[in-house]
């Protein structure tokens, strides 16, 4: 709760304004997320779960993973599971010998997959872990296990490239040689396919985003009112980042009250509130060039719109 005051408090005193996009994941930002990703126009889950599903086999083998050897597989960011639990089960019917450690910002989505998994996969043994990705580093280190990490749903996105540089930076220093990175990226397109994933039509999209500042009214008693700020999103192959901003439709001043503060909105001002990055073998290496992984292979879907690359240690 403090820190979550400290980051509003920082965020809003910033010029040009923003607000961390990690405080979406609310129960009922939870939600909307899930109906983001059943949207026709959010390709990225589907595509990801055509790989998960399609090439499950393909995928086993690229990891290069030994039957006599238990291994732990750490899932940052696992949501609710969906595209994970077509691994788990192949992994399971070849007879791997393995635990599942996924771990999440929201401590409701997981429960929800802890519940799920005990339902499908009843024999898997499963350690769920709440916080977000920076936290969970270091506890990575704490076993000699041989470790598979999935980074899916292009999660990594989220993340400025310098911030995904250190993290990645990060993760190369708290696990083995052998250790292996799965991180699935969207891939960098045209304007016409990315835009309408963030800009759906029947506004799903923008309630997750307003959510933030509904989360700030309940949370921290403020007086956002929804219906003056809109949701604006921004991309451009060239730059290939997908930016949402909230826009202020009106002059406008919100109270914080838990703060004691007020924050004066131009008509016309944005808050930025996240940026979905796009990647390609590129952009992907120059982010990883000071880590100690290096790309090693790379599975996509059949429209060519997401890659699952497989890091291994230099
Ligand atoms: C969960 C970070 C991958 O950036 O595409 C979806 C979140 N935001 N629609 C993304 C999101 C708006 C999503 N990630």
């Amino acid at each position: 709760m403090e820190q979550f005051k400290k980051d509003i408090q920082l965020g809003l005193s910033n010029v040009p304004k923003t607000l961390p996009s990690k405080y979406f994941y609310n129960k009922k930002g939870d939600k909307l997320f899930q109906e983001i990703m059943s949207m026709p126009e959010y390709y990225l889950t589907n595509a990801e779960f055509e790989i998960f599903s399609q090439k499950t086999k393909e995928l086993i083998h690229l990891l290069n993973l030994d039957k006599e050897r238990h291994f732990e597989l750490i899932e940052l960011g696992a949501g609710d599971g969906v595209k994970t639990i077509e691994l788990l089960k192949e992994l399971i019917t070849q007879g791997f010998n393995f635990s599942y450690l996924p771990v999440d910002i929201s401590a409701n989505a997981l429960a929800g997959l802890k519940e799920k998994l005990h339902i499908v996969l009843p024999t898997l043994d499963v350690r769920t872990k709440q916080g977000d990705y920076f936290e969970v580093l270091a506890g990575i280190k704490e076993t000699k296990k041989p470790k598979v990490i999935l980074f899916l749903g292009s999660n990594i996105g989220n993340m400025l490239d310098d911030k995904a540089k250190s993290f990645i930076y990060q993760l190369g220093k708290n696990v083995l040689p052998d250790d292996k990175l799965l991180l699935g990226v969207d891939l960098v397109k045209p304007k016409e396919v990315v835009l309408p994933a963030y800009n759906d039509k029947q506004g799903i999209t923008k309630a997750f985003n307003l959510n933030l500042l509904d989360r700030i009214n309940e949370e921290l008693g403020a007086d956002f009112n929804l219906d003056e700020f809109d949701h604006q999103p921004e991309y451009t192959e060239e730059e290939g980042i997908a930016k949402s901003f909230l826009v202020s439709k009106i002059h406008q001043v919100v109270t914080i009250k838990s703060m004691g503060k007020v924050f004066a909105f131009k008509a016309g001002e944005k808050i930025h509130t996240e940026i979905s990055r796009k990647y390609n073998d590129a952009i992907l290496n120059n982010i990883i060039k000071e880590t100690d992984f290096k790309l090693k292979e790379k599975l996509t879907d059949t429209k060519g719109y997401f890659a699952d690359y497989l890091l291994v240690r230099k």
